[in-house]
């Protein structure tokens, strides 16, 4: 069985997220998605999320291509979840391109076209006008 990982907040999910989870379910069999906490978005990534985490999870518990939802909590358990879970592949969209490159002594790492037209940031600035 491959083992894919893949890490993101997913606040104000749309199809762009949806595509990257599609894509990065089918490069195995299992794909675990490891969700940021709020304190996490909060205090490391400066971002204040609209749905709460449990809410968040239970949206992407509900997508057919998430077997698993893990908490990410800081920028440094990635090398420590590819082992916890027996990763083979680490996605994600290519906005992270070589940031995580590290990981390929454990695992294959991917970066992954972002969809291009879509985002949180488009969607809030449209509802605003
Ligand atoms: N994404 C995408 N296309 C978009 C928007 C997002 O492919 N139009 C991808 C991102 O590249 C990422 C995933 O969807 O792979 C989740 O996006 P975010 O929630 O914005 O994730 P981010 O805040 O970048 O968190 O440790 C890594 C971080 O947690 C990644």
């Amino acid at each position: 069985m491959k083992r894919v990982i893949t890490y993101g907040t997913f606040d104000l999910l749309h199809y762009g997220h949806i595509e990257l989870l599609r894509r990065a379910r089918a490069m195995g069999d299992y794909l675990v998605v490891a969700l940021s906490t709020d304190e996490f978005n909060w205090n490391c990534k400066q971002k204040k999320c609209y749905f709460p985490y449990e809410e968040r999870k239970r949206m992407l518990e509900a997508i057919r291509y998430v077997d698993l939802v893990i908490p990410e909590e800081n920028w440094g358990q990635k090398a420590t979840d590819v082992e916890k879970y027996h990763i083979d592949t680490f996605v994600i969209g290519d906005d992270w391109s070589g940031k995580f490159d590290f990981l390929k002594e454990k695992c294959e790492v991917v970066y992954l076209p972002r969809t291009p037209e879509i985002s949180t940031t488009k969607i809030k600035q449209d509802l605003q006008k």
